[in-house]
């Protein structure tokens, strides 16, 4: 480990926030790094718990994490917020009313706002976000919201590293049919039917009750759709104790370890992948290797004879 590094690990141990914020910044630009800390974190025993929000553009994603936010500080919670989308409100980047919204929290050291990109070297949640938690998880945050982007596969990547996921959808055509077809009914454990002071969001509730039904619920959780008014502070309350009952319900049957190890075990083969890469990089500048790409070069032996050959250095420097 590096003598920054250092300070910065025994910073985050003793719950300092800029340590927090450099150390995110770390293993955002350098893939490497969660490899040399990683050990050293002094992780919370993992009571840190990941909500995923997702849904279409526009169905008050945002909104609705401001209104959890403000509603769990009432609660006494530490939240943290995660917001994968390079066109989100808390990049700075989008409508200014959001940008407002946000700042109330800008100065409550009980509230950690980070937006990250939404394209990893693979899959499409960025790699470094399960880092990330880990890092909320030893600062000692309680909750994790994390806000998507749109439809997609960031959105179905997200239920990997969530505990719970909210579905986030509003009465506008066809809004139901696009989160079928996306596969949201699948990953959804609540599902809110947001703008539900504009007309259709009871018929559209009635539309996701039923296909909730006809789902295939592998552990008797019935899957609740909430009414919710984000911008009218409506229906977050609910939305909260459902988060709870959903938590209760996984411990109380031993759901939640099993699903944390589970996502640990496809973490190790993400990671391998990862440190592979760039341990492969590192060697790129040895003396055999590039004897190697000569040879590519002039035609003496073909690509998979050099990833052989390359292959066989990598294992004898392990
Ligand atoms: N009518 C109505 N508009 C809402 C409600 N919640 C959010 N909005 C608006 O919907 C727009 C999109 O909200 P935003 O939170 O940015 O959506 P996101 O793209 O899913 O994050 C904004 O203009 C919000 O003010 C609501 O309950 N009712
Ligand atoms: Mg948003």
């Amino acid at each position: 480990m590096k003598h920054d590094e250092k300070k910065l690990i025994s910073g985050i141990n003793s719950g300092s926030r800029v340590s927090l914020s450099r150390l995110i910044s770390l293993v955002e630009s350098d893939k490497s790094a969660i490899f040399r800390i990683s050990d050293s974190l002094k992780r919370k025993d993992n009571d840190t718990y990941v909500v995923g929000i997702t849904g279409p553009p526009g169905a008050g994603k945002s909104t609705l994490t401001n209104r959890l936010i403000q509603n769990l500080r009432k609660n006494n919670k530490s939240v943290a917020v995660l917001a994968v989308d390079p066109s989100s409100p808390f990049t700075g980047g989008a409508v200014l009313g959001d940008r407002i919204r946000m700042q109330e929290h800008a100065l409550d050291d009980g509230v950690f706002i980070r937006s990250i990109g939404s394209r990893g070297d693979l899959g499409g949640l960025s790699s470094a976000t399960s880092a990330i938690i880990k890092l909320f998880d030893t600062f000692g945050i309680d909750v994790i919201l994390i806000e998507t982007v749109g439809v997609g596969q960031t959105e179905l990547d997200i239920i990997k590293i969530s505990d719970c996921v909210l579905v986030t959808l509003v009465p506008e055509a066809g809004d139901g049919v696009q989160a079928m077809k996306a596969g949201l009914m699948e990953i959804g454990d609540i599902f809110i039917v947001n703008k539900a002071d504009r007309g259709g969001a009871e018929k559209l509730a009635r539309e996701v009750d039923y296909m909730i039904s006809l789902k295939h619920s592998e552990n008797n959780w019935s899957t609740k759709v909430i009414l919710a008014e984000a911008e009218n502070d409506v229906g977050t309350k609910e939305i909260i104790s459902e988060i709870e009952k959903f938590k209760n319900f996984e411990i109380q049957r031993d759901l939640l370890d099993k699903k944390r190890v589970k996502r640990k075990l496809s973490e190790v083969e993400t990671l391998i992948f990862q440190k592979m890469k760039f341990e492969l990089e590192n060697i790129k500048d040895n003396k055999k290797v590039k004897n190697i790409m000569l040879d590519v070069e002039t035609s003496k032996i073909e690509p998979e004879k050099a990833v052989n050959m390359i292959f066989k250095l990598f294992k004898e420097s392990l």
